[in-house]
């Protein structure tokens, strides 16, 4: 078993960028296809009118965002929305609701139904929809929901300045909740939001500490947006940012790292960069939750060029052993 003190984690972190990328692949390539990535959708199932506080976040209502409200998206056009990802070659298919947490009832039910139209489609299906028991996982379970996310975002220690609404010890009573129930757990952080780099590698030392560890970690770059309290936030450094995405790698081998928000803003070649660094996933389609991705071409045309390619549904934890 790997340490993952601080204090090893500030070391790895620190490395030569050279020597941190070669241990990076090193440990992708115990556990996945170097050359495989993979293609997930986002859909948000119910969009914004948030009551928490999270100040990234373009759904609050209390920040006045060009966010159009909708509510809960019925089964049919949900289902309609995953066969069109699928068509378009994404393998995994996460739904998003703008709550604070799952209530029991008819909205409930309805996702429930729903996760089980996506699933019939033969697609991964993810689920993110703020807090939740273990007996609301478990139902979300059978309707054949895979994954769930639910993410720690930063360190213990920032993320008052981030959150108020709700805290640390609920985000891992969650995430317990859901280990409980059989699903698998995705969690990770948004990086460029003030927080230091220390606060990066706490929050990873967080990640890598749990038992087990998460199986997919979405590493974000903010996506500043207008009305929110982060609107001005200078974006994080590029070689900042691939060093958290391999220094995740290492702590957690076996994980799908995932190359998640922020990539409008990110040349190809550090895009390129990230994938170096052990990143095998990322969002496809030309809008993530509320705000815009790369348009669909030009990952295909990325990855190609590349000589990279997606990896099919099912495929990734430990497909491949190679040396
Ligand atoms: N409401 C649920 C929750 O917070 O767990 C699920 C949806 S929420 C939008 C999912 C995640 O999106 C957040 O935990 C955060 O990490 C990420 N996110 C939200 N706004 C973002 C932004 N502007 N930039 C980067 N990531 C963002
Ligand atoms: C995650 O870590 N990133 C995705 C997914 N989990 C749900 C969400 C990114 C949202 C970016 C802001 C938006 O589009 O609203
Ligand atoms: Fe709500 Fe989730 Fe946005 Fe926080 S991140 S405001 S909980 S939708």
């Amino acid at each position: 078993m790997p340490t993952r003190d601080l204090a090893t984690i500030r070391a790895l972190y620190k490395l030569p960028l050279p020597d941190l990328m070669f241990k990076a692949q090193q440990a992708h390539r115990l556990h996945h296809d170097p050359a495989g990535v993979q293609l997930c959708t986002l859909q948000s199932i119910k969009t914004g009118r948030c009551p928490e506080d999270c100040k990234y976040c373009p759904q609050a209502s209390r920040y006045d965002t060009a966010v159009d409200p909708e509510p809960l998206m019925d089964t049919s056009s949900v289902v309609a929305a995953a066969r069109a990802a699928r068509a378009g070659g994404a393998s995994r298919f996460c739904m998003g609701a703008a709550w604070r947490e799952v209530r029991d009832g008819p909205q409930f039910d309805s996702v429930l139904e729903t996760v089980s139209g996506v699933a019939a489609l033969g697609l991964e299906v993810c689920c993110t929809l703020g807090m939740l028991t273990a007996e609301q996982a478990g139902r979300l379970r059978q309707a054949g929901c895979a994954v769930y996310n639910h993410n720690l975002d930063t360190s213990r220690e920032y993320y008052p300045s981030i959150i108020t609404t709700r805290t640390y010890d609920e985000r891992l009573s969650t995430l317990a909740a859901v280990r409980e129930a059989g699903l698998q757990v995705c969690s990770g952080g948004i990086l460029g939001m003030g927080e230091s780099v220390e606060d990066r590698l706490k929050l990873l030392a967080e990640l890598a500490n749990l038992e087990p560890q998460p199986d997919s970690v979405p590493i974000n770059a903010l996506v500043p947006v207008e009305g929110t309290p982060l609107a001005e936030r200078e974006p994080v450094d590029i070689f900042e940012f691939v060093r958290v995405i391999a220094t995740a790698r290492i702590l957690m081998p076996k994980a799908m790292v995932r190359l998640s928000a922020g990539r409008t803003a990110m040349s190809e070649e550090a895009q390129a960069l990230c994938f170096l660094a052990g990143a095998n996933s990322i969002f496809l389609g030309d809008k993530l939750l509320t705000t815009p991705n790369p348009e669909r071409s030009e990952d295909l045309e990325l990855l190609a060029r590349l000589g990279m390619h997606p990896l099919a549904a099912g495929e990734p934890e430990g497909a491949s052993s190679r040396a």
